[in-house]
């Protein structure tokens, strides 16, 4: 699982392996929204909350963004 705080993502990279599922629990005060560049959008997610799971399909890395906050990038490795 992934963690969101200070506006940043951790850890980054987010290591999983491929068939496994990874979620992004949010430890910031301030609502993210998380979408994987595979087209996967795990929406809106509020402080204290968890998105849903996104399953990792395939060994490729994935990147993955915040659409509220340009800066907050990541990979799925
Ligand atoms: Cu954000």
């Amino acid at each position: 699982m992934g963690e969101v705080g200070s506006q940043a993502f951790t850890p980054n990279p987010v290591n999983a392996a491929v068939g496994s599922s990874v979620a992004f629990k949010n430890d910031d005060n301030t609502i993210h929204h998380i979408v994987l560049d595979n087209g996967t959008d795990l929406g809106n997610v509020s402080p204290g909350q968890t998105t849903r799971s996104a399953t990792v399909s395939s060994g490729a890395a994935i990147a993955f963004h915040c659409t509220i906050h340009p800066s907050m990038v990541g990979t799925i490795n």
